[in-house]
């Protein structure tokens, strides 16, 4: 397996000093910033309630998959448990998007939330085997998953289930979730053609559920205190970075405007210039024109615009953004895993084009091959954070 260190470089060249903490071996606990009631774990952790009624309490509370995709988190929950035979959940602990620790954060200060939402999912879907992946660059995250996992071994949490935690293969395909199933599985990280969803054919073949850290300790959260405190909160963990005064790990309210989100942390928007939403497969929004943009699930100005896994990169008006959607146009180019060929071609030609700051029409039909030929996210996304530069920085080199 290669353990490659992907994301510092290209965090350097995305905010250019002021960075997330990636570099930091461990990522110190007051990085939460706020009061968010996903910073702690409930204490004792929540019993299960039964499959019909924690499926019932997640789809009233509204949770999505919050790894950046968004799609209902019963559906999938509905899905495997109507599946006869094995199956398997799994921890997508692969956080590997630039400009997102929230999960990092989670799992290194957190862990026996998630570790719980995964006990109750599996509960829920009739799965006896979790697997907790962990992204290889995550040592101490991976260290106290581990040890949370012994801990609640031995406090019975994990009765009649098997856990293992596994680290992840160092590459930022393996968050896709198929490419982590192959990951899992033993072999190279690919992403495999969908459908079927991995709900239907997962790990070995079987249906599995696999959710993103935070997803799963939302899930928790819910069963301890209900739908209802969930929907009067409806919290979200954003990271937030870049030129701000207090970067880290906020729990905001969806719904929180992009500029009471930046104050927060200790950013002026006045003097903001943009904010890269998402992480690199994200969009450039300008300030102050999306100063009161909503973060919430549906907020799409722009093919591409999306809160995502809640990356927030604020950037000052003395930054390049150029050179920053050429560190991002490196990054996929770098990570493709050269599976499918719009992918495999597309994103070293999208680098080499923002490398010469071209910016005319022809770039479209780039746009549009990797958008819609590549196989998995990575590629489809590639071209969202150039696309947006060049549309709302009417590709003016800054
Ligand atoms: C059962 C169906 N399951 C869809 C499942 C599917 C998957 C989930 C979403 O992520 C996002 C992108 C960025 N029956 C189903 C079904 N599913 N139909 O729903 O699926 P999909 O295809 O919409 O997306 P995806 O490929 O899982 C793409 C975000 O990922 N992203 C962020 C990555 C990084 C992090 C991180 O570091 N933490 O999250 C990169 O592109 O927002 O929208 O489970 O199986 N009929």
């Amino acid at each position: 397996r290669v353990f490659a260190p992907v994301q510092v470089a290209d965090l350097r060249a995305l905010a250019v000093g002021k960075l997330p903490p990636n570099e930091l071996e461990t990522l110190p606990a007051e990085l939460a910033r706020n009061d968010g009631v996903l910073f702690e774990a409930p204490d004792p952790l929540p019993e299960f309630p039964g499959a019909d009624a924690l499926i019932a309490a997640v789809r009233d509370a509204g949770l999505r998959g919050l790894g950046g995709a968004l799609f209902p988190t019963w559906r999938k929950l509905e899905a495997v448990r109507s599946a006869a035979g094995a199956k398997y959940v799994v921890v997508n602990g692969d956080e590997s998007e630039p400009g997102n620790f929230k999960d990092r954060w989670l799992m290194e200060h957190n862990p026996r939330l998630v570790w719980a939402g995964a006990a109750l999912a599996a509960r829920a879907v009739g799965a006896r085997t979790v697997y907790f992946y962990v992204r290889g660059e995550y040592p101490a995250a991976l260290e106290r998953v581990e040890a949370a996992r012994t801990a609640l071994e031995g406090e019975g949490y994990f009765e009649g289930l098997a856990t293992h935690t596994f680290r992840g293969g160092g590459l930022y395909v393996c968050g896709e979730e198929s490419a982590l199933l192959e990951s899992l599985e033993g072999r190279r990280a690919e992403p495999r053609l969908k459908p079927p969803y991995p709900a239907e054919s997962g790990l070995f073949g079987r249906p599995t559920l696999v959710n993103n850290v935070e997803t799963l300790a939302h899930l928790a959260w819910i069963a301890a205190h209900g739908a209802e405190a969930y929907r009067e909160r409806r919290p979200k963990l954003f990271s937030i970075s870049g030129d701000v005064d207090r970067p880290g790990v906020y729990e905001l309210a969806l719904g929180t405007p992009l500029a009471e989100a930046l104050e927060a942390a200790g950013g002026r928007p006045d003097e903001l210039q943009a904010v890269l939403m998402g992480g690199a497969a994200g969009t450039f929004l300008r300030l102050p024109d999306a100063a009161e943009l909503p973060l919430d699930f549906e907020a799409p100005k722009l093919s591409g615009d999306a809160v995502g896994p809640g990356a927030l990169v604020a950037f000052g008006a003395d930054r390049d953004l150029w050179a920053v959607a050429e560190g991002i146009a490196a990054f996929f180019a770098h990570e493709s895993c050269g599976k499918c060929f719009p992918c495999s071609l597309g994103t070293p030609h999208l680098h080499a084009a923002v490398a010469r700051r071209e910016r005319g029409p022809q770039l479209e039909e780039l746009f549009l091959a990797l958008e819609q030929g590549s196989l998995c996210g990575l590629g489809q996304a590639a071209p969202w954070a150039v696309r947006s530069l060049i549309r709302r920085f009417g590709g003016v080199r800054t």
